[in-house]
């Protein structure tokens, strides 16, 4: 457990409960506690997590009380040239895990990565801070933790997917963690 100095409490605007879990859970390592403040913003269409996260953020100014973060995280799969990226949740709620291991059927470069982007607006300007994890598809859903694509992605190095681990090794091998670190110790820093 790290401690530093005490930071604001900013919001986080998600209207994900499994990532606002998951925020809550590895900014209180740094000592930093946050509120939830469930709006959905629509997203600009891109390619780029920072891209994105940096807009919704900028449309969030004059609706929420700073400081406020977003996140805007999705999973690049290499044999689709990056899909869904962008579009995760979308095609999450369209076909589901068992859509994308079909697409992934007879693949076998099956590298993949989780990218994060955390844009923060603590009154005076924007930042944003960028996480990312790599590992490769499996070939079957496996475990019961987590939330989206997590019973599909074993993180590098590891056999497990996502969601056959506990929240704590997901967090310190996790895109979202490492993006919220550097939030976390600019905010202390300040
Ligand atoms: P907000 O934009 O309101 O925060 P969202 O669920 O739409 O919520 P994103 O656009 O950042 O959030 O996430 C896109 C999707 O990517 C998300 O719904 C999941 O399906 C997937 N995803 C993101 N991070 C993930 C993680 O850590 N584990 C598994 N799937 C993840």
């Amino acid at each position: 457990m790290r401690k530093g100095k005490k930071a604001a409490s900013p919001a986080f605007v998600t209207s994900n409960p499994h990532k606002f879990a998951e925020a809550e859970r590895v900014l209180k390592q740094f000592g930093v506690i946050i509120r939830h403040a469930r709006l959905s913003c629509p997203e600009i269409r891109g390619e780029e997590p920072a891209v994105i996260a940096a807009d919704s953020v900028r449309r969030l100014i004059c609706k929420v009380e700073p400081p406020f973060f977003v996140e805007d995280a999705g999973l690049f799969v290499g044999a689709l040239n990056g899909f869904p990226g962008p579009y995760s949740a979308w095609a999450l709620g369209k076909v589901g895990l068992g859509g994308l291991l079909r697409l992934m059927e007879g693949a076998r470069d099956r590298r993949a990565s989780f990218r994060s982007a955390v844009a923060l607006f603590d009154g005076k300007g924007v930042r944003v801070f960028e996480g990312e994890a790599r590992g490769r598809i499996a070939f079957r859903a496996r475990g019961e933790n987590g939330f989206g694509y997590d019973p599909v992605f074993v993180p590098e190095g590891f056999r497990e997917t996502f969601a056959e681990m506990s929240g704590a090794r997901k967090d310190a091998l996790s895109h979202r963690r490492k993006a919220l670190e550097g939030m976390a110790r600019f905010l202390l820093k300040g």
